[in-house]
């Protein structure tokens, strides 16, 4: 068994510490990206970085780095630990944030007792990784891996209208380091899996080997505003209605499907909004994802042409705008047998997995050899203020993190 632990105490100190800021009236965590609370949040983070003795820097889409280099280190590319501090509205408090703080809980660990990595260690913690105000999400991981233009990105406008470069600028986060700066090694992001697999199956570590391919659009449906009292049902064109047969063939076509695909519309708007007017509007996105990129296509194309036969049906305008599209990931075997080894010598089972959510390790995998460390989440919950996991499963995942680090960066 390894006999180096880290400081559990600490890490769910600052997990909590971290989860309180950010918290709106009706106290719900709303950390979104590129606001005063996330300034907050990028701020304490900052704090415990430099506190931990990591020197700082920040690049220009606002991705922050803790970076120790230890004497003699310096020529060599450095093993990266991150994730992200940004939440969705109505977060838990793991989401992202075990990760970093997870990495910082490596370096301090290392540091205390004395040993001496043969790389430097970094920890990350990526920019608008959730995609709730600007999208893509996974945009700070995807800037620095080389896969969006940075001017491009700088330019987003918000679901509020706001621009990122803008924002990221009033809140002190427009840092001066060219996305990219840093070329890692390797790239290890520990992460609750938002998941049922690890709990209903018993394992306390997931070995990450593939993450599954994401798709969103955004639809806009546009019919004709008329009186709910006095407009026959044959002779409406009903954009509500329109986007509710969407929802519902999404569910269908997918359920019917019997594959590991899933779709969501997690944002619908109607206009005018208004109780007794027929809806002349309706925007909603839609959310697909598949671990397999055939099967991906293929649904993908299935709403196309769903779509195509609503217009012609309803007699509406049908306009489709895509945000995000991200083929599925195959994760580094080396690191995830590393991961494997390390659980299996601190006796904790683990097993292979794909991950359902979105990771900035899906970018990192873009420039390096990258991998994910999962740990259970209490009946898979996740985006939700109820998402949990319990202490020891967090401090056993941040132990296999700082044995997988250790390995990677040349200790031990
Ligand atoms: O959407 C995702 O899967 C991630 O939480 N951004
Ligand atoms: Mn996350
Ligand atoms: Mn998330």
């Amino acid at each position: 068994m390894s006999e180096l632990s880290i400081d559990a105490g600490r890490l769910l100190g600052r997990l909590h510490e971290l989860g309180r800021i950010g918290r709106d009236a009706q106290g719900r965590l709303v950390r979104i990206a590129a606001t005063d609370a996330d300034k907050a949040g990028r701020d304490l983070l900052v704090a415990w970085m430099t506190g931990a003795g990591l020197d700082l820097a920040v690049d220009r889409i606002g991705n922050v780095f803790g970076i120790w280099t230890p004497q003699g280190a310096g020529g060599a590319d450095p093993v990266m630990l991150g994730s992200h501090i940004d939440t969705v509205v109505n977060a838990g408090i793991y989401d992202g944030c075990y990760g970093v703080l997870a990495g910082i809980e490596v370096v301090e660990t290392l540091r205390g007792a004395g040993l001496v990595p043969a790389r430097p260690l970094v920890v990350a913690a990526f920019t608008n990784e959730e995609g709730a105000r600007y999208a893509p999400d996974m945009m700070g991981s995807l800037v620095h891996a080389g896969g969006l233009d940075l001017g491009e990105a700088l330019a987003s406008v918000g679901t509020d209208g706001s621009v990122l470069g803008e924002e990221l600028a009033r809140i002190g986060y427009a840092g001066d380091r060219e996305p990219g700066f840093l070329k890692p090694s390797a790239y290890v992001e520990l992460h609750i899996e938002q998941g049922p697999v690890l709990e209903r199956e018993g394992f306390p570590i997931g070995a990450v080997e593939t993450l599954q391919g994401i798709s969103w659009q955004r639809v806009t449906i546009e019919g004709t505003a008329n009186h709910a009292g006095t407009t026959p049902m044959s002779m409406r064109r009903d954009a509500g209605h329109a986007a509710a047969r969407v929802v519902t063939f999404l569910r269908d076509h997918v359920t019917a499907s019997h594959a590991q695909s899933v779709a969501t519309v997690g944002s619908l708007r109607l206009e005018p909004d208004v109780i007794n007017v027929i809806p002349s509007r309706a925007t909603f996105t839609v959310d697909l994802r598949d671990p397999d990129e055939g099967r991906l296509r293929d649904l993908e194309a299935a709403l196309a042409r769903h779509l195509e036969e609503l217009a012609a049906q309803e007699g509406v305008r049908v306009s489709v705008e895509r945000l995000v599209r991200f083929e599925p990931v195959v994760f580094d075997g080396a690191i995830v047998a590393l991961v494997e080894e390390a659980a299996g010598r601190r006796g904790l089972r683990s097993r292979r997995m794909t991950s359902g959510a979105g990771h900035d390790a899906q970018m990192m995998a873009r420039i390096c050899s990258s991998a994910m460390i999962f740990v259970p989440s209490r009946d898979g919950i996740s985006h939700n203020p109820r998402e949990h996991t319990e202490p020891d499963e967090l401090a056993a995942g941040a132990n296999v993190l700082l044995d997988v680090a250790s390995r990677l960066a040349g200790i031990g």
